[in-house]
Parts: C-alpha cells; sequence; structure tokens
C-alpha cells in the first residue's frame, strides 16, 4: 500500500516526519493500525474524550464561553491534553469545535451551553451564500499556535485533527442552529441546487483550510465529521454531498510523511449504515463506524465495494456503544471485548465509542475500558 513520492512533504520537525524517537508517531499504535499494520497495542481514544465527563476540564472552563476557549491557546492545549493524561488513550483529540472555522472567518456564530452552535442569521439564499465572509490564512493562527503546544508534549503520541464535513456544517448554517431531522438543508439541496452547491463548497474549502492548518502544524491524522450524514439518503448523498466531502478531503490528500505515506483521514458518521461505502468513496483512509453497525457488517459493506484505490477493505474505527458506558462493567467489559474480536477482520482497528462521551458518563469507566483494552493481545 505504499505511495510513490510524489505528495507534498510534512516539515521536517512534524511528529510524522522527524527522526527524533521520543517524538516520532509513525509506530504509534494509532498510526500503526490506522495505515493497516499490527499495533504494539490496541490502540484506543474516545470522540469527545474531553470535555463535561472530566471534572478538570469543568475546572478551566469556569467563566469561560466556548468558542472563546477553543480560540485561546494555551487553554485548548491544556484540554487537548487532560484525557491523554488521565485516561492513556492511544490520541489527543484536538479541543475545538466544527464552528471555530466559520468563527474564524467572521461568521456571526456561538456555541450555547446546553444548546450547541447557533449562528446569529441562518443562511439560505444564493444572497446569504455569497455574503460569506472567506477564511483567511492569518485567521488560522490560534489554531496552529495550539496544536504546535500540544504536540510539544505530547511526545509520541499523535494528535488527531478534525473538521466538520461540509453537510454537517452547512446543515447549522442553514437551520441557524441544531435541527432534528436536518429539513432545510435537505430541502435546499433539491429546491436550489445552485445555492446548495455554493454553500457546500464554501463550508468544503473552509473545513478543508481548518484541517490542513492542524495537520501541518503537528497533527498525524484527520477526521471528518459527517455526524448529521445519517439523515440522507443514498441518491442524495452521492449526488449532494459527497463531492463536497471529497472536496474537503482534497485540501490534505496531498500531504505526505517522511517516507512518502499519506497521512491517515478518517471519516465519520452517525446513522450511516446504508451510506458507509459512500463515504469511503469520498477519499477516507480509514472508516468510522457507529454503534449501529456491527464491525464485521461494516467491513463486509466496505469490502464488497473496492474504493478508488482498488483496495476492498479499509482499516475501521469504532463502535463501542455510548449506553453501555452506564452500564454495570460485567456487562461493559463483554461488550468492549466484542467489539474488539469483530474488529480483528479489518486490516486495522482502533477502538473507540460509536458516538462521543455522554457528559454524564464516570471518567474511571473510560480509564478502565482504556486498561482493558491494552491488556488484550493485539
Ligand atoms: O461548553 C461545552 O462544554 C460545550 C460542549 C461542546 C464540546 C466539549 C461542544 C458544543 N463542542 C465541544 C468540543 C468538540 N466538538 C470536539 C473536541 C472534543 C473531543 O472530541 O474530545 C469535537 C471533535 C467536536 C465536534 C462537533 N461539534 C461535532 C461532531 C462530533 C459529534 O459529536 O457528532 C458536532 C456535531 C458539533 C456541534 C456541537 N458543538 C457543541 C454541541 C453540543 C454540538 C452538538 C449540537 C447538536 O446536537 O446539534
Amino acid at each position: 500500500m505504499s505511495e510513490p513520492l510524489t505528495g507534498t512533504p510534512l516539515p521536517a520537525d512534524h511528529p510524522l516526519a522527524t527522526t527524533d524517537p521520543a517524538r516520532s508517531t509513525v509506530g504509534s499504535p494509532l498510526v500503526t493500525a490506522f495505515r493497516g499494520g499490527t499495533p504494539s497495542r490496541i490502540p484506543v481514544w474516545f470522540m469527545r474524550q474531553a470535555g463535561r465527563s472530566l471534572p478538570e476540564y469543568r475546572e478551566v472552563r469556569q467563566g469561560i464561553g466556548m468558542l472563546e476557549s477553543c480560540l485561546k491557546p494555551e487553554l485548548a492545549s491544556e484540554i487537548t491534553l487532560q484525557p491523554v493524561r488521565r485516561h492513556d488513550v492511544d490520541a489527543a483529540i484536538f479541543f475545538s469545535d466544527i464552528v471555530v472555522p466559520l468563527r474564524l472567518a467572521g461568521v456571526d456564530v456561538d456555541i450555547v451551553p446546553g444548546t450547541g452552535p447557533v449562528l446569529g442569521q441562518a443562511v439560505r439564499t444564493a444572497a446569504d451564500v455569497a455574503a460569506l465572509p472567506e477564511l483567511t490564512d492569518e485567521s488560522l493562527e490560534p489554531i496552529r499556535e495550539a496544536v504546535r503546544r500540544t504536540v510539544a508534549e505530547l511526545g509520541s503520541t499523535p494528535l488527531i485533527g478534525f473538521a466538520g464535513a461540509p453537510f454537517t456544517v452547512a446543515a447549522y448554517m442553514v437551520e441557524g442552529g441544531p435541527s432534528r431531522d436536518h429539513l432545510g438543508p435537505r430541502t435546499m439541496m433539491h429546491a436550489d441546487p445552485e445555492t446548495w452547491n455554493a454553500l457546500a463548497t464554501w463550508a468544503a474549502d473552509t473545513a478543508g483550510a481548518f484541517l490542513r492548518a492542524q495537520i501541518e502544524a503537528g497533527a498525524s491524522a484527520g477526521q471528518l465529521f459527517d455526524s448529521w450524514a445519517g439523515s440522507l439518503s443514498l441518491d442524495d448523498y452521492q449526488q449532494y454531498v459527497q463531492p463536497h466531502s471529497a472536496h474537503a478531503f482534497s485540501h490534505v490528500r496531498d500531504l505526505v510523511d517522511g517516507s512518502g505515506q499519506p497521512v491517515p483521514l478518517v471519516h465519520f458518521g452517525t446513522g450511516t449504515s446504508e451510506i458507509l461505502p459512500a463515504m469511503r468513496d469520498a477519499g477516507a483512509s480509514v472508516m468510522g463506524v457507529d454503534y449501529r453497525l456491527p464491525l464485521g457488517e461494516a467491513h463486509r459493506r466496505l469490502g464488497a465495494t473496492p474504493g478508488p484505490d482498488g483496495r476492498g477493505t479499509v482499516p475501521l474505527q469504532g463502535n463501542i456503544d455510548p449506553a453501555l458506558l452506564s452500564a454495570p462493567w460485567e456487562v461493559l467489559e463483554a461488550h468492549v471485548r466484542e467489539v474488539v474480536e469483530a474488529g480483528r477482520v479489518a486490516p486495522g482497528h482502533v477502538v473507540n465509542l460509536g458516538h462521543g462521551v455522554p457528559p454524564t458518563t464516570d471518567p474511571t469507566v473510560l480509564t478502565r475500558i482504556v486498561d482493558l483494552i491494552h491488556s488484550i493481545q493485539p
């Protein structure tokens, strides 16, 4: 699966390029599994591992707004590191949000406690889209600064950068805030496809620049969150969404490490059982699987339709059911072991949740899961 050295090399001091063993992430369990190899231990991290389940997070966030926290490099870095220190997870996920690049571009958006992202004005017409500000490279400096500070502390533990996929971000923009069925964007793609395509192109370029800034500054992998893609039919996904997600990935696909290997790219959404192969075809090298689909079945579905690079199957990430985090330990342990065993069918498996950590989760349970997974033979 080695690719020729045709890409854009990462900076020589990048964790995927450095020859310093104390800082290199190339041999880390996460990067090894993402690339389909056998890791020294089974890697695990948790979506939303930073955040409200941790008392140390609630402590440092006191009196500071969510987006404000994301834009203070020292604080964003500290919050990113907290779950790595506490749980010994195999990766840090950059503490930020899918709407941070919107705020950096100058869009009137805030994260309202208990609600989520809310825009001052919904984006619904061609004129609204035409008036969207451009994300400049300079405005991404607080992101690069936070990433640099974080990787300097992480040593050989990789940092995962992320962005929101065009559909999920556009869903917030069209609705003006969180919604259940995402009717607004799903209507727009049929009723006014030109405006939809312009909005999704803007969202793809903004996400791509945000992700590229994180990877260039030191992240060892990138994940595109299309959390709400599961509300789409396969036809709608293929026609109106997949090209834009592919466009977002195209912003970072050229980046290669010291030996010419591409940076691992993960694509994740929820309720995506029917569109999983189509999501993979947007250009990720690893597929996130939510808790609804057993990993063996995900592997079968992905193998049934070889991707653009001709490989029939891809490494998987997932898929512990977050609901079981509050079940008795014996029940949870059996489930975790089942997920680990199911993951062995894939060329590589990174254990994660099938969606984010619920805020009510007892953090000691997460640490116990990490210990359990690390005790199992890879
Ligand atoms: O004050 C707070 O603590 C706000 C809660 C919070 C946090 C901790 C929000 C608001 N965002 C975040 C951080 C965050 N968001 C991270 C980094 C932390 C980590 O993973 O450890 C990441 C990767 C995200 C990405 C994100 N934001 C997604 C995709 C992932 C997913 O969970 O599906 C989505 C959909 C958002 C929007 C968003 N931001 C915040 C909330 C509560 C929501 C969801 C709102 C809704 O239900 O529509």
